[in-house]
């Protein structure tokens, strides 16, 4: 069975506007595994951290400020191809883009507010995680008995 892992996040936007179990859900019922969660009001510092391929963009600094301005629910998430199939479940960056049946085509209209986060490669997920979940950057080890009716 698989274990790729993906860092998934529940923007500052998404929990203010009661949107985190949703955004769980969806990744439950697609049959993806919760290996970890906790919830972080993130410091400048870490969010810069976190977006630093982005420094020098003209959104950056608005970026920082509002990824920083409450909580978010960090996640990381297990299962087969679930850093593609992650990114695809939350739509395209921009909301006006994103499908309807999306998370972000579902839930929100600027690309500024755009609800959630998820990683864009295996790469990136690897870093990602070790920057949210440090040690346990690989998330909790259990058996589910339901991965008998997911995989085949
Ligand atoms: P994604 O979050 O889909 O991986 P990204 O990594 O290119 O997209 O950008 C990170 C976040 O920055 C994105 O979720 C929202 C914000 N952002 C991106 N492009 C933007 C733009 N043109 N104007 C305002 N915010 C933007
Ligand atoms: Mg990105």
């Amino acid at each position: 069975m698989a274990s790729e892992l993906t860092f998934i996040m529940v923007k500052p936007d998404g929990v203010q506007r009661g949107l985190t179990g949703e955004i769980i859900s969806r990744f439950e019922r697609r049959g993806f595994k919760l290996v970890n969660l906790k919830m972080v009001h993130a410091s400048k510092e870490h969010i810069e951290k976190h977006y630093e391929d982005l420094a020098g963009k003209p959104f950056y600094p608005g970026l920082v400020k509002y990824m920083s301005s409450g909580p978010v629910v960090a996640m990381c998430w297990a299962g087969k191809d679930v850093v593609k199939q992650g990114r695809i479940l939350l739509g395209a960056t921009n909301p006006l883009a994103s499908s309807p049946g999306t998370i972000r085509g579902d839930y929100a209209i600027d690309v500024g507010r755009n609800i959630c986060h998820g990683s864009d490669a295996v790469e990136s997920a690897k870093k990602e995680l070790e920057l949210w979940f440090g040690q346990e950057a690989a998330g909790i080890q259990y058996e589910r008995a339901i991965d008998q009716w997911v995989y085949e």
